[in-house]
């Protein structure tokens, strides 16, 4: 007899699912089928889990594929069940490949190619809320994005638009999602949409992605005028969308933890903000070859610019730019410092200069201060005149981060809008005429 075992979370059970535990039991004669608890899923960094462990068990037993259904309880217990239950087959979905080569020693491992397509009319049927996105882009931030997505419950990655469609073709090959040549057929494809374009592009693509009725999450910066964010905004809110600005600082867990903390009073009142943000760019690439729309505060600025504004809120009285350009005149390093109404901050970027990237948040009774990559918050320290006085914190950051926006984006599509906070519109449109003035005076 031929034993095979798979595992899974199997939320929101859909055709992709079911197709996976058909062709795991047809490999052989007896199938078992781990699924996660949400324990597991919670250290693994699967995020946005819906159905119950009772309710997922109860989809894969209605199936009829399944022999044996077992929990899957933490890291290493795969080992352990292969040798527990003599199994001479591994069987997992395709966008596991190499992920589990190391049970080869134990028993045979097959790579089932994972359901491109999970249809519309099946998830209709089953009144479930999963979100099928598109991605516009195939630059290193969209392959950044498959990976994290597929670690949020309730969101399935369905394909890619370029306009070049022979980058669509081989990033669609690489991460076995559809390449769509026309934009038509690509909206007619998804729920909501990606965008990962260069900068200028966000506008136009927004604005055509909203009229097709597609919910939008759109990497920062998300427009470079103040005008066509609120004209955006407003479409999307006529339209009852959700448009989102994809600032990953924004939504991930330890960024919001700090804001809380600095912001108790532990510190007093707080009168300085200083963030910045360097990364020693390759010349070659977009962000160092793009006259009008590369360099440093374009790409780096709204990282910079966010811990300010949720602090000290967007009504500064004053801002200036100091900006360092290289030979063919692009940023290589910027400053915007502000003065509010109750204290300033410095906003530093570098994509040409090395510097120590810190956030720190000063108050009148001491500081809170996040080390490089602050951006991807996952310790900071508060400090006090009595030098012997720390007091560290430490936060959870999973993978690249991007898992805890899209997590968000789904949360405000399925209406809870309980994560709108943590970026608001009006902050958004404050970035974009940051960005804009940046722009006309480097002009
Ligand atoms: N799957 C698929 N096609 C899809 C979606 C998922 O073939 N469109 C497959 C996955 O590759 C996996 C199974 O369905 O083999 C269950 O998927 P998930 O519920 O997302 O669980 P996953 O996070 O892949 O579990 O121990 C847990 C496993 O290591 C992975």
């Amino acid at each position: 007899m031929v034993k095979v075992i798979t595992y899974g979370t199997f939320d929101l059970f859909h055709e992709g699912h079911y197709r996976l535990l058909q062709r795991a039991k047809e490999l052989g004669d007896y199938l078992i089928v781990g699924v996660t608890t949400e324990a597991y899923d919670k250290t693994r960094g699967k995020l946005n889990v819906v159905d119950s462990l009772v309710t997922r068990i109860e989809n894969i037993r209605k199936t009829g594929f399944a022999d044996e259904i077992i929990i899957e309880e933490s890291q290493g217990q795969k080992v352990n069940d292969i040798r527990k239950f003599h199994i001479d087959i591994f069987a997992i979905g395709s966008d596991w490949v190499g992920a589990f080569d190391y049970l080869k020693d134990y028993c045979e491992v097959v790579y089932l190619e994972r359901t491109k397509n999970i249809s519309s009319t099946m998830l209709r049927a089953q009144n479930s809320p999963i979100q099928r996105i598109g991605i516009i882009g195939t630059g290193r931030i969209a392959a950044r994005f498959i990976p994290e997505a597929r670690l949020v419950s309730g969101v399935s990655t369905q394909g890619v638009y370029n306009p070049h469609t022979e980058s669509a073709e081989r990033f669609a090959e690489r991460w076995e999602i559809n390449a769509y040549a026309s934009l038509e057929e690509f909206y007619g494809a998804v729920d909501a949409v990606y965008i990962a374009s260069p900068h200028e592009t966000h506008y136009g693509y927004i604005r055509d992605a909203l009229a097709h009725g597609k919910h939008v999450l759109c990497e920062k910066p998300m427009v470079l005028q103040k005008g066509q964010a609120e004209e955006l905004f407003s479409y999307a809110k006529e339209k009852g969308l959700i448009l989102f600005e994809g600032i990953k600082t924004a939504y991930c867990p330890g960024f919001h933890k700090l804001l809380g903390i600095a912001c108790s009073g532990t510190i007093g009142s707080i009168r300085n903000v200083e963030a910045c943000f360097t990364k020693l760019e390759n010349v070659a690439n977009r962000e160092l070859t793009d006259r009008v729309y590369g360099g440093s505060f374009t790409e780096l600025g709204s990282y910079v610019m966010l811990p300010i504004f949720k602090i000290f809120g967007k009504e500064f009285s004053e801002i200036r730019f100091d900006t360092i350009h290289d030979e063919k005149g692009l940023d290589i390093f910027t400053r915007a410092c502000f003065r509010f109404p109750t204290g300033i901050a410095t906003a530093t970027c570098g994509l040409g200069v090395k510097s120590e990237g810190r956030l720190l948040v000063a108050g009148t009774k001491g500081y809170v201060v996040a080390e490089a990559p602050w951006w991807k918050t996952s310790y900071f320290e508060v400090h006090y005149e009595d030098a012997g006085r720390v007091e560290k914190y430490s936060e959870i950051f999973l993978g690249d981060g991007l898992r805890y926006e899209i997590s968000d984006f789904l949360s405000m599509i399925n209406g809870n809008s309980s994560s709108e906070f943590k970026l608001t519109r009006g902050e958004s449109v404050a970035m974009a005429e940051i960005m804009e003035r940046f722009l006309e005076e480097e002009r």
